[in-house]
Parts: structure tokens; C-alpha cells; sequence
């Protein structure tokens, strides 16, 4: 624990190998099949499909799904995410003990949960340098957060992991650009720094924790498969999100009445 905290502090991230069990791992596959079989279906009712592909695997469906039509790919799923397999992700036990040692006993699940299916060559997906916490600044609050990122397939530089730049966490919000779909990180707060930067190659049931001010970017997917993953932040509950959307409280001692329960629960709950 106490090397962990040392690194998000001082590096602005820390990898955690093997955290998460294999059921885990297991649960939150299954929930992304079932959002796949979701949109298979709906395509085969739409008459944009006349197969729907079940033999496939994971890594693959989604891109038989689109074949015809890439640009209709989904690049991610947020309300969907109200299921019971996210949930042992979400409150996972050692992750909220990570995240009370950094956040204190507050402990919300910010708005901002997203299911990645990062499909090969796909524009939409390539997530340019940027900050967390440059798409909440404006405000002279800076949100107390710890980001989560986990794979469902190996990533790797080929199949578009993540890249950080260690220690950029450390100057607060830089100014930010939008390009086409994300918001970029500006070219004179980038250039001197990029030269650190490092990919974050790991596994499922690795998890990698970093601080919303730390530099990232998702490279792009140049391999023949779906680069899976899911994100997710643990914010101070004490603080507001800063959005119209107010996000679930995980764990508090004020208020525990008001934490969602388990699993049922939370797949009873709507993404607000
Ligand atoms: O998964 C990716 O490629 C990018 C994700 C990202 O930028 C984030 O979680 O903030």
C-alpha cells in the first residue's frame, strides 16, 4: 500500500499487477457480451445485419457487427454500464482501500464510467494527450480525484495502450485544445515533456490508478483485434462533480445509508 501511494503521489500513477480475481475479471467480460449481443440484436431487428456473429470471439464481434458500417461503432458505453459485473470492478474492495487512503472516507463513483472497445484503425477511439482535469477546469476547483484503467485483453503499444507521462502531474491544469471528438493538451505545455513519456503495457486483472492532472493518451489500435478496457474515477464525495450529473456514493461514514448496496442495487441504479 505504502509503495502504491508513493508512486500516484510522486509519479502520478501506479500499476497494480494481478489485483483483480479471475471471476472479476470473468464478470465484467460477460457484461460486455451482453452489451455486444444488445447491438447485435438491434442491428439484425434494423435489418443491418443478417448474421449475428455469436461464434465470434470477444475480441472480434463488435468488428464483424460494423463491417458494413465502421462509422456506427460505438467507441464507448457509459449508461449501459448499470450491471452487476461492473460493480465488483466498481466497488472493488482493495480499490476503495486505495482510494480512502488518497480521498479520505468520501467516496463517490464520478459520472465519467466508460466500457472502451477500441476497434483497429478506428479515428473515434485515439484519445489525444490530454489531462482529466482538463475537461473540468474553468473552475477554480480542482476535483480530487483517483482514475482507474483496466484492460480486458493485453494492452499493448500495438493495440493501443495507454502512454504517460510520469511526473507531469505535478503543475496543475494545462491549457487544452479541442480537436475533432477530445480535448488535447496544448502543443507549448506538451513539447518539453513528451520526450518522458512511457507506454502502460499491462494485463487483465492489472490495474493502473493516475492522478487526473497526470498527461495520458490512448494510442491507436494498429493490431487485428479489439483493444477492450473500462475507466472509471473515485472522486471526494465532499466536493461536487462540477456536471449536471452527480455520479453514486461507494463508501462513506456520514452518510452510509446513501452508498449503493451491491451489485442489485447498483444494476437497479441509472447512470446520473
Ligand atoms: O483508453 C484509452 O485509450 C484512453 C482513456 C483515457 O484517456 C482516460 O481514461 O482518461
Amino acid at each position: 500500500m505504502k509503495e502504491i501511494i508513493e508512486s500516484f503521489l510522486e509519479q502520478g500513477f501506479a500499476i497494480i499487477h494481478d489485483v483483480l480475481e479471475d471471476l472479476c475479471v470473468e464478470d465484467l467480460k460477460h457484461d460486455c457480451e451482453i452489451l455486444v449481443d444488445r447491438l447485435a440484436k438491434r442491428r439484425l431487428e434494423e435489418g443491418k445485419l443478417t448474421d449475428l456473429f455469436t461464434d465470434s470471439p470477444f475480441e472480434n464481434r463488435l468488428i464483424h457487427l460494423f463491417e458494413n458500417s465502421p462509422d456506427e461503432v460505438p467507441t464507448i458505453f457509459r449508461p449501459e454500464l448499470h450491471l452487476e459485473g461492473f460493480y465488483t470492478l466498481f466497488a472493488h474492495p482493495r480499490l476503495l482501500e486505495i482510494a480512502k487512503q488518497i480521498l479520505g472516507s468520501e467516496i463517490r463513483i464520478y459520472p465519467n464510467y466508460s466500457v472502451r472497445p477500441k476497434l483497429p484503425e478506428n479515428k473515434r477511439t485515439e484519445v489525444p494527450w490530454h489531462q482529466d482535469a482538463g475537461y473540468t477546469s474553468g473552475n477554480s476547483e480542482i476535483l480530487r480525484m483517483m482514475n482507474v484503467w483496466t484492460p480486458l485483453v493485453p494492452a499493448n503499444r500495438r493495440n493501443g495502450c495507454m502512454e504517460f507521462v510520469p511526473e507531469s502531474h505535478k503543475n496543475g491544469v494545462a491549457r487544452h485544445n479541442k480537436d475533432q471528438y477530445y480535448l488535447q493538451i496544448h502543443n507549448e505545455a506538451l513539447e518539453p515533456l513528451i520526450k518522458r513519456a512511457i507506454p502502460i503495457e499491462i494485463n487483465p486483472k492489472d490495474v493502473v490508478i493516475f492522478s487526473n492532472l497526470l498527461f495520458h493518451r490512448g494510442l491507436p489500435n494498429k493490431s487485428n483485434h479489439i483493444r477492450w478496457s473500462i475507466d472509471f474515477r473515485y472522486q471526494d464525495a465532499t466536493q461536487p462533480t462540477l456536471r449536471s450529473t452527480v455520479g453514486h456514493l461507494l463508501r462513506s461514514k456520514v452518510s452510509p445509508e446513501k452508498t449503493v448496496r451491491g451489485p442489485a442495487h447498483w444494476a437497479s441504479l441509472d447512470f446520473q
